[in-house]
């Protein structure tokens, strides 16, 4: 008889996400994503002045405030068909890698890693043994047996301590933990470094946005930077080589630690290449404009339906006509009015709280639909919709990650196996590859046109009449959209469809799972009451419920209730 269990809140995730699963035969067999919070800022846009949207939009989020900026200054911009200077240009797209480089960080080690890897493996491990296999698989300096000695010596003080804090609730000991000691204690050793690294990306992202989270210069038109390079308070030399400095270390821990972690990790348990594969309909956008009418990009977008994988769809601007076409939210199982399916032109975001009914409504999340379909968004999305059109950047960082986990573990990935929960994993790692090379380049393309003498960095917006526009942009967590209609110079409506929206959507009136759910139907789970594997699959896609959902219920009708680290 199929068993229920609620995992509520999912945790290591942004904001709060339950999962319900049933489970028969210790296979999942049916499976709702829920939200369990909202706020309502769309709301709080309407009768304001556009330029002032992206302030309010980037609180959408505390994990991914820059991409809400982001979006929202590219939605006016779009409904005023308004160009951007190039400097504008870089010095974004230089903060949105940053800002990614830092999140995919984050996500692998601090949010997910501990998902396979089983800290109370550690004490058993030796240290020269770890060095030694780390150092078969690249050339880190922070590899040495001092360095593992002194993360294995630190554990064992917590432990002895009795008080494990964060570590107080992982699922140690479960059969589905299959590192050995020594794996553990590298990936142990990297979640702390992961920490350095991390922080240097958002310094940059500090540099030139003036603050984070939530950067600070932003318009309409532009950013807001000064740049002058005979002022020691203006973007200068001086900052674009600190910013330089910053980057190198950066890449060089997401090329010889990150990239090199997940493939070993996949590696070492390929049978999750077989599980979470779930929705295969794929949606990227174009990113990273290289002009200032924003007709060429650095990361390509398009569409994958059916998982045919060789008949993708390609985009050719980051607002392509058939996406401005496409998208529609439907609320048939979420808690908002009834009504069908709309564009996000003529959205509404009217509550109607219900409380959990896996029959009727059961989350705030709305459910976007491309063309009436579910989509998958995020890092395999990119990927696999930039690899299909034979991208070069694409296809040399995922033929060196289907490289790497054939060398370490003799298991030839293929494109196909990529539609999975590690799929997902290398993907982001892969992306990180591209974004961290993109970075080096897009610095280089600043500081090349600064030096030619071009400190131009905004072009004002004029309002007239009623216009609309839509604002995208390729978020760590995939395809993000912010939709304006502007009336006299103030917003008329406003509405984000977000990567978490995409991924964590409920059932819509036809039944159609979204991906979160769909990815988790028919998992195998060693220990029903220990659902490890759900929380693989779940945070394969990064999970953040504060953009999803733009209350706290803590109702449920459940068999079992669990929370975990
Ligand atoms: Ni709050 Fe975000 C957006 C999502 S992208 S994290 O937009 O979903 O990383
Ligand atoms: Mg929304």
């Amino acid at each position: 008889m199929a068993k229920r269990i609620t995992i509520d809140p999912i945790t290591r995730i942004e904001g709060h996400l339950r999962i319900d699963v049933e489970v028969d035969n210790n296979a999942v067999s049916n499976a709702w994503a829920s939200c369990t919070m909202w706020r309502g800022i769309e709301k709080i846009l309407r009768g304001r002045d556009p330029r002032d949207a992206w302030l309010f939009t980037q609180r959408f989020c505390g994990v991914c405030t820059t991409v809400h900026a982001m979006a929202s200054v590219r939605a006016v911009e779009d409904a005023l068909k308004l160009e951007i200077p190039l400097n504008a240009q870089y010095i974004r797209n230089l903060i949105l890698i940053a800002h990614a480089l830092h999140d995919h960080i984050v996500h692998f080690y601090q949010l997910s890693a501990l998902d396979w890897v089983d800290i109370m493996q550690i004490p058993k491990a030796d240290p020269a043994a770890t060095s030694k296999l780390a150092e078969s698989l690249s050339p880190w300096t922070g590899n040495s047996r001092n360095e593992f000695k002194a993360a294995q010596d630190r554990v064992n003080a917590v432990a002895a301590s009795g008080q494990l804090g964060i570590f107080m609730n992982g699922y140690w000991g479960h059969p589905a933990m299959r590192l050995s000691p020594e794996v553990n204690l590298l990936a142990f050793t990297h979640y702390v470094q992961a920490l350095e690294y991390q922080r240097k990306a958002l310094q940059v992202v500090g540099i030139l946005g003036s603050k984070t989270p939530h950067i600070q210069n932003l318009t309409v038109g532009g950013v807001a930077n000064a740049i002058d390079l005979d002022s020691a308070s203006a973007l200068n030399m001086d900052r674009l080589e600190m910013i330089r400095v910053l980057l190198t270390d950066v890449v060089r821990f997401i090329n010889e630690v990150y990239l090199v972690d997940v493939c070993a990790v996949a590696a070492m348990y390929p049978e999750w290449f077989k599980i979470g594969k779930g929705v295969t309909n794929y949606l990227a956008v174009p990113d990273l404009p290289l002009d200032s009418a924003g007709s060429a990009y650095d990361l390509p977008g398009g569409i994958i339906m059916n998982g045919n994988i060789a008949g993708v769809h390609p985009f050719k601007t980051a607002a392509d006509k058939e996406f401005r076409e496409a998208v529609t939210e439907d609320v048939a199982h979420a808690y908002y009015q009834a009504g069908k399916p709309l564009h996000p032109w003529v959205g509404e975001t009217e509550p109607a709280f219900t409380g959990w009914d896996g029959e009727q409504k059961y989350s705030w999340v709305k459910a976007p639909r491309f063309n009436g379909q579910p989509m998958q968004v995020g890092p395999l999305a990119q990927v696999l919709v930039g690899y299909a059109q034979g991208h070069p950047l694409t296809r040399k960082y995922a033929d060196l990650a289907i490289g790497k986990i054939a060398a370490v573990g003799g298991v030839h990935v293929t494109p196909d196996m990529l539609h999975s929960t590690l799929g997902r994993h290398a993907a982001r790692a892969i992306r990180a590859g591209m974004l961290a090379e993109l970075a080096q380049k897009h610095l280089q393309l600043l500081t090349d046109n600064v030096a030619k003498g071009d400190y131009t960095v905004h072009n004002p917006p004029v309002f007239s009449g009623e216009v609309e526009g839509v604002g995208t942009h390729e978020a760590p967590r995939g395809t993000l959209s912010h939709w304006i209609v502007v009336k006299d110079g103030k917003i008329k409506n406003y509405q984000a469809v977000v990567p978490s929206t995409w991924n964590a959507s409920p059932r819509d009136a036809s039944g159609a799972h979204g991906p979160y759910e769909a990815s988790l139907l028919h998992t195998p789970l060693a220990r029903p009451e220990e659902p490890l594997e759900v929380l693989r699959t779940v945070h394969s896609f990064d999970p953040c419920m504060a953009c999803a959902c733009h209350t706290f219920d803590p109702s449920g009708r459940q068999i079992a209730k669990v929370k975990v680290l």
